[in-house]
């Protein structure tokens, strides 16, 4: 298996809008971005996963595109994206970008055409389908609540939208709509991009009328069809969002053989703390044992047919500290935990903004509070099926996405420096605390943690190729080995709230990270609250 540098490097996610305001307008923006790589360069990270920021009417925050060459009024100009990539490339940071081609925005100028009537050459660049007695065609439902059928009354047919309504969805199935899209990615390609990220990648093969989404009949044709016609020529990291992935599936995306991605997102650990069969709303609490199960199968399955991406947080997830960790009295610990546990891992890492500065939940007492779409609609749906609105905030509180896109704060004056004028959306009231300038200036802090095991990973090729094996400990205690060319590593974390016991026979031969006290010795230790270290024992 040649060796890339997508394995190699940890990769930044940047949410524009919330990550760093340059204009006074309280919305994050490119000139932003380009203000704080030098902050980004100093963690160390190889690449920056950008959100989308093409034009949008912002019904979802930008995966909701209307011009794929053209940048966002909101967030600046392409010649501010021109200078992004210059700036970047300096620092040897790539810039991959956010491909939405599932579906596009109704305003994008195809839909706008297509709904023009039944004729019109564009119509099916969508999925338009008749009423079955006079109601939707099927019972598909949106990822944002309600039926996946819109009704056009102009031309009396259904089109599908498996997101919000101003998000229709592409036929895949026409190549005139596939062919428009490599078009497109080439264009991006020519500027110098480092790769994409491919939203919900695995519905493009989707047969709606079949009520298949995920995984379709021939999502792979056109997955190698893509490589073949854009980035399939450069050596560009692409990973695909592929919620339903399992190792077998994953290893049909990611196998160098079959010429598709590099790597996929796959999310088995992120449902674990949802009841199964139902939705991410309805919470259960996590089961560690559990969760090393599932990483641990994703470490040992995939072999040489695939890659692994790492990562506990991204722009729709709550933030993890808070999700699993102890935002409380063990914010620095837990956190530098997770970080230590996650990146010691085989796979390439992801670090999403904030991340680093050990960000946590912001929780709402009013719906007036949330900004998110998919909160918004889930908040009236239940409140029409009964729930209370006590337990359906609760669940916005866990599971909301509005929780990983508070503005970043930058300092402790007001607004935390995001911006000078009213934010788009309000920061967390811990912003004094939880800041970048902080951060920066308390050698104890999490950044330090982030910044020192990007550092281990160019240093340490045991990081990125070595074997992992997993340690037989007690249930909350997570220890793993990573052997590379005689070299052995040995990872120990307590993934817990309680003291809990560890002893292996091994001797250590030298101290590589830990988050508080460094250990002398294996044998019959006692692991105090999320204690992590790292030791090499040969
Ligand atoms: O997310 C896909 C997706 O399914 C998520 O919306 C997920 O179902 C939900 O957030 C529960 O966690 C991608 C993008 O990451 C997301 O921001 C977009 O809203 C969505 O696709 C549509 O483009
Ligand atoms: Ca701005």
């Amino acid at each position: 298996m040649n060796k890339h540098w997508w394995q190699e490097v940890v990769v930044y996610q940047i949410y524009p809008r919330s990550f760093n305001d340059s204009n006074g307008d309280g919305i994050g923006d490119l000139r932003g971005i380009i203000e704080k790589l030098d902050y980004l360069e100093k963690l160390g990270i190889g690449a920056i996963w950008l959100s989308p920021v093409y034009q949008s009417p912002n019904d979802d925050n930008g995966y909701d595109i209307s011009d794929y060459e053209a940048i966002m009024d909101e967030f600046g100009t392409m010649a501010d994206m021109d200078e992004l990539l210059a700036e970047a490339n300096k620092r040897q940071i790539k810039i991959v970008m956010d491909l939405v081609v599932n579906h596009t925005s109704d305003e994008h100028a195809w839909f706008v055409e297509a709904k023009k009537g039944k004729n019109n050459p564009y119509r099916d660049y969508y999925v338009w389908a008749d009423p079955v007695d006079g109601q939707a065609p099927n019972e598909l439902r949106s990822a944002f609540s309600g039926s996946a059928w819109e009704f056009d009354d102009a031309s009396g047919q259904y089109y599908l939208h498996l997101f919000s309504k101003k998000q229709p969805d592409l036929n895949w199935e026409k190549s005139d709509v596939r062919q428009a899209v490599y078009d497109m990615m080439n264009f991006w390609i020519d500027k110098g991009i480092g790769g994409f990220r491919m939203d919900v990648i695995d519905l493009v093969g989707k047969v709606p009328l079949e009520g298949i989404t995920g995984n379709g009949p021939h999502l792979h044709d056109y997955l190698q069809e893509m490589n073949q016609a854009t980035f399939g020529q450069h050596d560009l990291l692409t990973v695909g969002e592929t919620w339903g992935a399992t190792p077998e599936i994953a290893k049909l995306y990611s196998d160098p053989e079959r010429h598709e991605l590099s790597m996929v997102f796959q999310f088995e650990h992120i449902g674990l703390d949802q009841q199964p069969g139902k939705e991410k709303w309805d919470l259960k609490p996590i089961d560690i044992a559990e969760l090393k199960a599932v990483l641990v199968k994703w470490q040992t399955e995939l072999g040489d047919e695939g890659w692994n991406s790492l990562f506990w947080n991204n722009h729709d997830l709550p933030r993890m500290l808070s999700r699993w960790g102890n935002d409380q009295e063990y914010r620095v610990a837990s956190a530098k935990m997770l970080a230590i546990l996650l990146h010691m891992m085989k796979g390439t890492p992801y670090i999403y903004q904030g991340e680093e500065i050990g960000m946590v939940n912001t929780p709402i007492t009013d719906i007036s509070q949330a900004e998110d779409i998919e909160t918004i609609n889930l908040y009236h749906e239940r409140l029409a099926e009964g729930y209370t609105e006590a337990d359906i905030l609760t669940s916005i509180n866990a599971k909301g996405r509005d929780n990983a896109r508070r503005p970043i704060a930058w300092d402790a004056s007001e607004n935390g420096g995001f911006t000078t004028g009213t934010p788009w959306l309000a920061l967390n009231a811990n912003y004094q605390e939880i800041n970048v300038e902080a951060a920066l200036a308390n050698p104890q802090s999490i950044f330090y943690t982030y910044q020192q095991l990007v550092q281990l990973r160019k240093d340490n090729p045991i990081m990125i190729w070595g074997d992992f094996e997993l340690v037989s400990t007690v249930d909350e205690v997570f220890s793993y080995y990573r052997t590379y060319e005689g070299e052995r590593w040995l990872v120990v974390t307590n993934f817990s709230n309680e003291a809990q016991p560890f002893t292996a026979e091994d001797e250590i031969s030298a101290h590589v990270i830990d988050n508080g006290e460094s250990v002398t010795t294996l044998k019959d230790i006692t692991l105090q609250p999320w204690q992590a270290f790292v030791v090499k024992v040969n």
